[in-house]
């Protein structure tokens, strides 16, 4: 892509367009072992964002060459965070365009100096697209905001006598296009009698706020200059035996020797083996359950790597340690089974979302997240609408929830949206969220896009190429059935109305998942049932339910998941006989439901996900009153009177299902955090 479209950001159509990264490498989470170093740079970082008319001052003034502060002010932003809400300024919540992000770090010498030594800058997320320099020097590009990049910076830091202070400066722009994921446009308003000359607004097509920034840890990380450079994990169970189908990718040199060691909970070597690719047999496995499905669940392997190599300046080693989980995922014509065993989703939907810090990650909040989802008996959620931060799927491994992963292909709703440049890009980002989310057990499938205009003609683009698409490593080919190994997830694909019609037959479209975006403009039966219509008339809500279950099975004989359901409540509003927006309407539109979905649970509805997890911010609209009010836990994570049904419900269900069969506990306060 060249640096002169980049820069002009009124452009910003072209400036996205055609820029196919291609993977290059694997993306394994940075770890410390005898062989890596990390330095976290999370903390203050200088920040400017360019307020200048055409947003270029800063690649014209070409800030990145010298340190922030002499090109004008700065600001201390904290990272990770979204920018939008730091500040008492109005006009950074609401900025598009370009900010700039600059940071300096002392490196230790040995990365310096010890030419055996790799360093690579990784960053976890810049939302959307982002160009960073290290010394003033162009070093690396990335489009799309939820998922990691990184450079190898070895030939930048080693140079020389102890040029140890590096300056990191990262420019993003948070530009939305019909291009990028998700997609928006840029709306000049040009009545001057009403907007000021050069007057625009940035729309978007999706419910929840364009936070924006580095809402992802940056950090600094060693490897040997030969490195395990990628590790895909497989497993399948025979008979007692769990199976582990291992491949390594090491760069750097040919010469070289593997050799891996497969660790149960306790530390010990339950199998080994030696190259690039193996599979390690574990009699007797611990399999990984989902929580509540089983007395130990989230049962975790450690798959160990040792790499010993040559080099030109002589031997190295690299260390590498993955989690595993042994597990099996299948579907029937009305099951999803995990382990063989029936696996009813009974979780919720989330996002990345909290006061202050917008989509910033947060140790304090995401520990307060799992403790909830544990005390409400979920067992699931989706990541919606784009991939979460790598570490809350580390605690989903950890703690046994599972994951429907999904990329950030949400608010398609324009016919400008889909054409190949769309489509190219959202492969793209799909074959990211594959190579860094491959290996976690929990996730058990993949969602390419949420609600899209499937409608439209011109919409099928971005759907099928990608379903056929064989990036996926194959974990739970054999017992799906179809070409892709996990369900792909094409939400309302397309838009199908209670009748069944017009819903997606491709063979890998493993689940119907029965959700609409409510845009009036598209007149489209939906079904949040008694809110984006029949305003209040909670008792058609179960008539209508069925409805859509029954026309759907009927036809394309799928297992189905509610994938969204809920109501608009603001927390201490109350009036019986319920009213909407009530505490008391949300939890009766939610028992209609349950006693919907219990009719058709033990058939072939295999989940139902509550919207939402808890309330969460959206650009300003008279139908959102300080954002989307759906939560069953305030933004504070505080309970309404839903949270309190839903947990008994949960509960309830779980007890059903457990595997072997045995009560579950009804709180989470024991010993063991996997009660
Ligand atoms: C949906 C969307 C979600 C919205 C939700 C709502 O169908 O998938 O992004 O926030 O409805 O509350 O309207």
């Amino acid at each position: 892509m060249a640096r002169g479209s980049a820069v002009a950001w009124a452009a910003l159509g072209p400036l996205l367009w055609g820029c196919a990264l291609g993977l290059q490498g694997g993306m394994l989470y940075p770890q410390e072992s005898p062989s890596r170093e990390c330095k976290k740079l999370d903390g203050l970082w200088s920040f400017r964002a360019d307020f200048s008319d055409n947003r270029r001052r800063g690649f014209e003034e070409q800030w990145y060459r010298r340190p922030l502060w002499e090109s004008g002010p700065t600001v201390d932003m904290p990272v990770p965070s979204s920018f939008n809400d730091i500040s008492q300024d109005w006009r950074l919540r609401h900025f598009v365009g370009w900010v700039w992000y600059e940071r300096e770090v002392i490196l230790p010498e040995r990365w310096t100096q010890d030419l055996r030594t790799r360093v690579v800058l990784r960053i976890g997320s810049a939302h959307s697209y982002a160009i960073v320099w290290v010394n003033g020097v162009d070093t690396l590009e990335h489009e799309g905001g939820y998922l990691p990049f990184e450079a190898d910076i070895s030939n930048l830091v080693q140079v020389g006598p102890l040029p140890s202070r590096l300056r990191i400066t990262i420019a993003i722009n948070n530009t939305l296009t019909p291009t990028t994921l998700p997609p928006g446009t840029i709306q000049y308003l040009t009545d001057t009698s009403k907007y000021p000359k050069g007057y625009f607004v940035q729309n978007t097509y999706f419910d929840f706020f364009n936070y924006a920034g580095l809402q992802r840890s940056v950090l600094l990380y060693t490897t040997p200059t030969t490195y395990i450079d990628d590790i895909t994990v497989t497993t399948s169970v025979e008979q007692d035996s769990g199976l582990v189908n291992y491949q390594i990718s090491v760069k750097g040199s040919n010469l070289f020797e593997l050799e891996v060691r497969l660790l149960d909970a306790e530390n010990k070597v339950v199998a080994n083996g030696t190259g690039t690719q193996g599979q390690l047999k574990v009699p007797g496995a611990s399999l990984w359950w989902p929580y509540l499905m089983h007395e130990r669940p989230a049962y975790l392997y450690s798959l160990e790597v040792q790499l010993t190599a040559q080099t030109s300046l002589g031997p190295v080693s690299d260390f590498y340690t993955l989690p595993v989980g042994i597990r099996t995922v299948a579907v029937t014509k009305s099951q999803f089974l995990i382990n063989g065993k029936p696996f009813y989703f009974h979780g919720v939907n989330k996002h990345e979302d909290a006061d202050i810090r917008g989509k910033g990650f947060d140790w304090p909040l995401l520990v307060k997240d799992f403790n909830l989802l544990r005390w409400l008996g979920a067992n699931a959620f989706r990541t919606s609408h784009y991939p979460y931060a790598e570490e809350v799927l580390q605690m989903c491994d950890r703690y046994g929830i599972v994951v429907i992963d999904e990329c950030p292909g949400v608010g398609l709703a324009l016919p400008q949206f889909f054409n190949n440049v769309s489509l190219h890009h959202h492969m793209q980002v799909m074959e990211e969220v594959v190579r860094r989310d491959k290996n976690h057990p929990a996730v058990v499938m993949w969602s390419v896009a949420n609600e899209p205009a499937s409608h439209l003609e011109s919409a099928v683009l971005p759907a099928c190429p990608w379903l056929d698409w064989e990036g996926d490593p194959g974990r739970w080919l054999a017992s799906v059935g179809v070409s892709a190994s996990r369900p792909a997830q094409w939400e309302g694909c397309p838009y199908p109305d209670s009748s069944g019609d017009q819903i997606s037959t491709h063979p890998n479209c493993g689940f119907l998942f029965c959700s609409f975006f409510f845009f009036l403009r598209w007149s489209l039966t939906v079904c949040y049932y008694s809110w984006y219509h029949d305003y209040g008339h909670l008792e058609l809500i179960q008539l209508q339910l069925a409805t859509q279950f029954e026309n759907w099975y009927k036809k394309y004989q799928k297992p189905i998941i509610q994938s969204e359901y809920g109501a608009e409540t603001i927390a201490g509003f109350h009036q019986d006989p319920p009213l909407m927006f009530t505490e008391e309407y949300q939890k009766s539109l939610l028992e209609q439901y349950h006693l919907g979905l219990d009719q058709k649970r033990r058939k072939y509805v295999v989940g139902e996900l509550i919207w939402n997890f808890a309330d969460f911010m959206t650009e300003q609209s008279p139908t959102r009153v300080l954002g989307n009010k759906k939560g069953i836990f305030t933004r504070q994570r505080q309970p309404k009177s839903a949270a309190f049904l839903l947990r008994e419900r949960y509960w309830k269900i779980a007890n059903e299902t457990r595997y072997p069969h045995s009560v579950a506990k009804s709180q989470c306060l024991e010993n063991s955090p996997f009660t």
